[in-house]
């Protein structure tokens, strides 16, 4: 377990990179350029800005997150071809600064959807990202948008880029002919463009889960139970081509049994990184993030940790959205001081296990 900490880069994230080297047993970070658009290059110069100041606080940087791929990827119009190209060349790119992990996802429009991005806990006063499907069905997307976008506290949120969203009518409509077959068939023609350049490079490609895991708005969705990843990783025989498993993603279904799905996916070595936390669930399509201890939500951790251990021992992990504690003021999900003890509950976690079996 290589434990690290998401960082958005230091002109858009409350958290310093000195806070996350104190964090007990982080060896790097979770690396995120937020002011690129799906689609764009990351150029060398970019990259080198944020790893060097990554390395300078003596940390890792062997992730990074939300490369978004460009929806006429997904849409498989023929505009698509600049967009891998252009991929193509941000995973180049990455390589020369030592990224070995890049972690992206393939939903339409949504890269994921909360109802509420600070909803008070009553027991203890905390806030956190809250999720009710009714309350979507009064609201539709547009309206969805605009409330995400006004309750973020002024920070961008990844994958909610003003410019993406100013097109959401258009786009939406263009999905209205993709079945999820023909979107996994647009998702094969873009694993085999990019994966031979990640063999190249020594990079590995982590799908991340639908989240949350059922489809929203009517839109394919192709990434949120056991099958899914079956036929996701049948699509390219490659190891480079692998998954990002999100247990907080994977878990807002009560249908889906997460331990095992880390089991299965480890056991065949397709899984490069772990995102661990914790829901709450609530009702039906109903749930809100809880603290990452077991008794606080309705994963059981230590089935996780456990599965991790016993199958990909090696893999990068990082505690994924915390709760709002202690009046922090920070990103939605993304403060300190709950990833922070949700680290050091994992790390607790990992020592027992490793002594214990
Ligand atoms: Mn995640």
């Amino acid at each position: 377990m290589k434990m690290t900490l998401r960082w958005f880069g230091e002109k858009s994230d409350t958290v310093t990179l000195k806070q996350i080297k104190q964090i007990p047993g982080t060896s790097g970070i979770m690396g995120f350029l937020d002011y690129k658009a799906a689609g764009e290059v990351w150029s060398k110069e970019e990259i080198a800005v944020y790893i060097n100041q990554v390395h300078a606080a003596k940390l890792e940087c062997e992730v990074i997150e939300s490369v978004n791929v460009h929806e006429d990827i997904k849409l498989g119009v023929p505009s698509r071809d600049k967009y891998i190209e252009n991929y193509k060349q941000t995973i180049r790119n990455l390589s020369v600064y030592g990224v070995k992990v890049i972690v992206y996802n393939f939903m339409p429009v949504f890269d994921w959807l909360r109802t509420d991005l600070a909803k008070t806990i009553e027991e203890d006063g905390s806030n956190s990202l809250y999720y009710n499907e009714a309350e979507l069905g009064e609201m539709g997307p547009l309206d969805i948008v605009r409330k995400t976008a006004e309750k973020s506290g002024g920070f961008s949120l990844p994958g909610w880029e003003p410019e993406r969203m100013a097109e959401l009518e258009v786009t939406l409509k263009l999905y209205e002919d993709i079945s999820a077959d023909q979107l996994l068939l647009n998702y094969k023609y873009f694993l085999d463009a990019i994966i031979p350049v990640c063999e190249e490079c020594g990079i590995t490609m982590a799908c991340h889960p639908d989240d949350p895991a059922w489809p929203i708005f009517g839109l394919p969705r192709i990434a949120h139970k056991m099958n899914d990843f079956e036929k996701i990783i049948a699509l390219n025989a490659s190891p480079r081509h692998a998954l990002c498993l999100c247990t907080g993603s994977l878990g807002s279904n009560t249908e889906n049994d997460v331990a095992a799905i880390i089991r299965r996916f480890g056991e065949l070595k397709r899984i490069a990184c772990l995102h661990i936390r914790n829901v709450k669930h609530l009702g039906y399509r109903h749930f809100r993030e809880s603290s990452h201890l077991s008794a606080d939500g309705d994963l059981d951790m230590y089935e996780i940790v456990k599965a991790m251990y016993d199958t990909c021992p090696d893999v990068y992990v990082r505690p994924d959205h915390g709760r709002m504690i202690w009046d922090e003021v920070g990103r939605p999900g993304y403060g300190l001081y709950d990833r922070a003890l949700g680290a050091a509950y994992l790390n607790g976690l990992w020592e027992a296990i490793c002594k214990c079996g």
